[in-house]
């Protein structure tokens, strides 16, 4: 990192970092590149933020062929308690995964194998739904230029593989470098908190973008013995990433995987009521372990986060019916009670 970056830029890249709509990322990038000092030291870093920029406002403004209304089509806007990618490399069943868990059904593997673009749906658990994308393989063979900019709204990755491919070692080291040409990094270190997964995304480089990884070792069912293919993939690959043996045929496997990324993901559900009303008990509002009562204030409205001036908890975070302030940190499953 260039030694002498002003505060002033240092906060339009914090900015940048922490948004994650692709229009506000745009407007911050701008705001660093207008920010930053302009010197020698800084020429590498002035020329990466305006490739982003290029890249970002052909994404945002230009007409794409596949799209409905002209609009981005490789930028999924974020839906649901998290966004969720799949990535792998050819054939590794990614497509039917998609399906299968999002019960897009309608969709054989016929055409799932022309995957070209992220192709968006909701994976349901308990009363949230989780947003899995699928997307086209990770492979040197077909190079995706928008991949970087479509992985930046993404909370975290199912990196799936072919139990049964005797290339899988080779396939998983080139979706490694793939990514890592990218500046896309899979990392086995799924963050504690919200907090914890800002800070760790403090890296030198403002576009090195570290994405928590859930290996799913699919089409497992071809293998006599998954748990022991498995064990020798993870020694001959030599990663570190959770896996869970699966089969997308079958369905071997998958009932887990939704449960595995809600509790890793640390989702908390907040239910929102009214004084002397019963809970609004349809539908959570779901934040991250670490959030607290006034990051929910901001979720029900963007007013409310001000004027706040305490709120009553029911469940695992507070008695019931306790007076609690805008820094207490609210628990899955917990009813809150918003006073302004
Ligand atoms: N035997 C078996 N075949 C699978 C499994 N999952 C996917 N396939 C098949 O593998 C091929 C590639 O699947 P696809 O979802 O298109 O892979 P993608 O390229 O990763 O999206 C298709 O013929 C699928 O029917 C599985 O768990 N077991
Ligand atoms: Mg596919």
């Amino acid at each position: 990192m260039p030694a002498n970056l002003t505060p002033e830029y240092k906060a339009a890249e914090a900015a940048y970092r922490r948004t994650r709509e692709p229009r506000d990322r745009l407007e911050r990038l701008r705001e660093m590149l207008r920010t930053i000092p302009k010197h020698k030291g800084t020429e590498h870093l002035q020329a990466d933020i305006k490739v982003r920029i290029k890249e970002l406002s052909e994404e945002l403004e230009g007409p794409h062929k596949g799209a409905a209304h002209g609009g981005p089509s490789y930028i999924v806007r974020p839906e649901g308690a998290a966004q969720i990618v799949l990535i792998g490399p050819p054939n590794a069943g990614k497509s039917l995964l998609h399906a299968r868990l999002t019960g897009s059904g309608a969709r054989d593997a016929s055409y799932a194998f022309t995957t070209q673009h992220p192709e968006p749906g909701m994976m349901p658990f308990e009363d949230v739904q989780l947003q899995l994308i699928d997307l086209p393989a990770v492979s040197p063979e077909h190079p995706l230029p928008w991949l970087a900019n479509a992985l930046q709204t993404a909370d975290a990755a199912l990196l799936v593989v072919n139990l049964s491919e005797p290339a899988c070692v080779e396939q998983l080291q080139s979706v490694h470098e793939t990514l890592g040409e990218k500046r896309v990094m899979l990392t086995e270190h799924w963050p504690a908190t919200n907090d914890a997964a800002r800070l760790e995304a403090n890296d030198d480089d403002p576009f090195a973008l570290r994405l928590p990884a859930l290996l799913l070792a699919n089409k497992a069912e071809l293998v006599a013995d998954p748990k022991a293919e498995l064990e020798a993939l993870r020694e001959l690959a030599q990663f570190r990433y959770s896996a869970l043996a699966v089969s997308a045929t079958t369905g071997h496997g998958l009932g887990e995987i939704a449960p595995w990324l809600f509790e890793r993901l640390g989702i908390v559900r907040v239910y929102t009521k009214v004084p002397h009303r019963a809970p609004d008990r349809d539908r959570p509002f779901t934040l991250r372990r670490g959030q607290t009562v006034r990051d929910l204030a901001r979720l029900v409205h963007q007013d409310l986060e001000h004027s706040l001036r305490f709120a009553r908890v029911w469940g695992r975070s507070g008695f019931d019916g306790q007076q609690v302030g805008a820094d207490h940190l609210v628990a899955d499953g917990d009813v809150v009670e918003l006073h302004s």
